[in-house]
Order: C-alpha cells, then structure tokens, then sequence
C-alpha cells in the first residue's frame, strides 16, 4: 500500500513508530473530517433554510448548552486517552532502558564529522557498523566532542549524542541488508558527512568478520609499505589514528588498523580508492574540506610510502 512506499521499517521498532504514525494520521484525519462536515453543514444548509424557526443561539439554552459541553468535553478526553495508550505503548517497545543493567553490545562514539563504533571485544571501526540481522543490540551512544545524533532511519529512533551523558537504544535488523544512517544534529562545517552505514550479516558472515577486524595489523613486508609503516610514526599519524599491533594508539581520528576493508572514507565522501586515499595523505582538506586532519606536508615519497602502508591493513 501507499505507506509502503513512504517507509520501509526494517526492525520491531521502527515497525511500531510507523504503525503508531499511522494511527495518530488516521485518527486526526476522522476528527478532522468530522469537523469539518459539520462547519460545512451549518454554512450550507443554515435552519432558516430548512424552514426551521431560527433558533435561539445554543449559548442561551442552559441545559443544552451543559449537554454538549459534556459530550465534546469527553469525545476530547477518549480521543487524547486513545493517542496516549497508543504512543506509550509504542513508546515501550521502542525505547532502551535509561539505565540498563548489562553492559551495552555497541558503544557508539559521535566525532566532528565521523562515527565510531566500539565491540565488547575491543573490535573499534569507523562508518561500515557491522551487526547481526535478527538480534536486538543495546547500543550505547555516546560524543567525544559536540552534541550529534545517531540515526538509522529503517532501524531505529534517534537519539542525541551528548558528550558526558549516556544515550542507550536497541538496534536491530529483522534482515541481513545495507542501512544508511547519519548525523541528524548540526554538528559543524561537515555535519552533512557524517554518514555511517548499518551492515547487517548473517550470524556466520557476522562472525568471521568480528574475528577478521579483531587481528592486529601484519607487519609490512614490502620496502615501501615498511617505510610508511616507520613514517606512520613518525610524521605523528599516530597521535590521531590507532592501528592495532603499533604504536600508533590515537583516538582523534579513525582507526586505521582495517581501513582497507571499508567501502568510504571520510564518512561517506568518498569510495575508498588508491585515489582517495592518495589525496586524503597529499591534502586532505580537498578531500573533505574543513575536517578535523591538519595537511602533514609529506613529499610524494613520503606520501606513496605511507599509500603502500595504509594498502596493507586489510
Ligand atoms: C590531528 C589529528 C590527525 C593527524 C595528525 C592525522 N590525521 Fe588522518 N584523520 C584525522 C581525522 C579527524 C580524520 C577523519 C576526518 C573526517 O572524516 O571527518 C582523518 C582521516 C584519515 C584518513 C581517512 C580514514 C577514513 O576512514 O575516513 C586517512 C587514510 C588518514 N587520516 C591518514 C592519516 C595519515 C597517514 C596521517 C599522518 C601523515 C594522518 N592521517 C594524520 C585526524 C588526523
Ligand atoms: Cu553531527
């Protein structure tokens, strides 16, 4: 039907906020209707016209006037009570406990302008969020610097990212599949890319590719990409970007320790390409203009060493 076309919910919970959309639209276009067939009646047909006397205005009859203050006092009340059972209901199944008891299954970290995300494993991935179809997760979500929020339209509710205070929703997939999602909070210059996207696997794929990001990188074996490996270090990637099995241990900046695996960089802006990669290193500030990553001024040695590097983190 129509509404299929509009939206596609793709777990319980976006189920029931579409369902209780729908409700409410249904709900207000019957008392709307109502209404307005009533306005239109009393314009159309005034009593004079169908030969009535012209009755006194409601207003002066006391007893009428008590009667239907009654009857439209408590078709308001019924109304109302019906659209909040509903929205409470609705409300219960979609909203994860404040407070819950278990610790989160994902802890999601909103930055200017990329998302993290966290597994109870140690697994850390930028953008490409990886989870099982068909399992409810906790998800914790969280800020490391502004206020964004975290939204996955088919999935899930918003829910704001504030630094210092915990945001906790469930996640869920009723089917493997690519679901987009994006920061829904103005955020700074590339709030616009701040996109993430949902991958939910099968329980197999899922797991073989948990285990795959929780390698360490290998060591470099080739004479440029072990080059880039030292220049890593030493032009200061590390004090923004972690690679597993290094050094390099900074969380300003994505990690790096499977960057070839994803599809995007930059949160979207672009396919993950030697190209792109080539031009984030040379001047990534025309690879996403505004961004949190400072021009390291590399010759184009320098730059190639650290491409056949970064070409080697699977
Ligand atoms: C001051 C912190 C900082 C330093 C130093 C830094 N980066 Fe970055 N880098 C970032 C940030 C932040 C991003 C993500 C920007 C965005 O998407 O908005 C990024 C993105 C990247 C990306 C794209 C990754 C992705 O998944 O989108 C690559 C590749 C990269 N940096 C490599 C390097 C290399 C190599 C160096 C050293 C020459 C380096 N960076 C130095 C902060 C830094
Ligand atoms: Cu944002």
């Amino acid at each position: 039907m129509v509404w299929g076309l509009l939206f596609h919910p793709q777990s319980p919970e976006t189920e029931a906020i579409a369902s209780l959309l729908a409700d409410v639209l249904v709900l207000s276009a019957a008392v709307f209707s109502l209404v307005a067939a009533l306005v239109v009646a009393s314009l159309v047909r005034p009593r004079r016209a169908r030969g009535e006397p012209e009755g006194r205005r409601i207003l002066d009859a006391k007893a009428a006037r008590a009667r239907i203050e009654a009857i439209w006092t408590c078709v308001t009340v019924i109304v109302l009570g019906g659209l909040f059972l509903l929205t409470v209901r609705a409300m219960a199944k979609i909203d994860a406990p404040l407070e819950p008891g278990t610790a989160p299954d994902l802890v999601v970290t909103g930055h200017q302008w990329w998302w993290e995300a966290q597994y109870p494993n140690g697994v850390v991935t930028t953008g490409e969020i990886h989870i099982p179809a068909g399992h409810r997760l906790l998800v914790r979500i969280d800020s490391a610097d502004v206020i964004h929020d975290f939204w996955v339209p088919q999935l899930a509710r918003k829910m704001d990212a504030v630094p210092g205070l915990d945001g906790y929703i469930w996640l869920e997939a009723n089917k493997p599949g690519r679901y987009q999602g994006m920061c829904s909070e103005f955020c700074g210059a590339q709030h616009a890319w701040m996109h993430f996207v949902i991958i939910a696997d099968s329980e197999a794929d899922f797991s073989s590719w948990l285990k795959s990001q929780a390698q360490p990188a290998t060591q470099p074996s080739g004479s440029a990409a072990s080059e880039g490996a030292r220049l890593f270090l030493e032009k200061k990637c590390g004090d923004c970007h972690a690679i597993a099995g290094t050094a390099a241990k900074g969380g300003n900046g994505p990690d790096l320790t499977h960057v070839l695996s994803r599809e995007f960089l930059g949160a979207g802006i672009a396919r993950n390409t030697p190209e792109t990669v080539a031009l984030w290193l040379t001047n990534p500030q025309a690879a996403k203009p505004g961004n949190r990553m400072p021009d390291p001024h590399l010759s184009d040695a320098e730059a190639s060493a650290l491409a056949a590097y970064l070409g080697t983190l699977k």
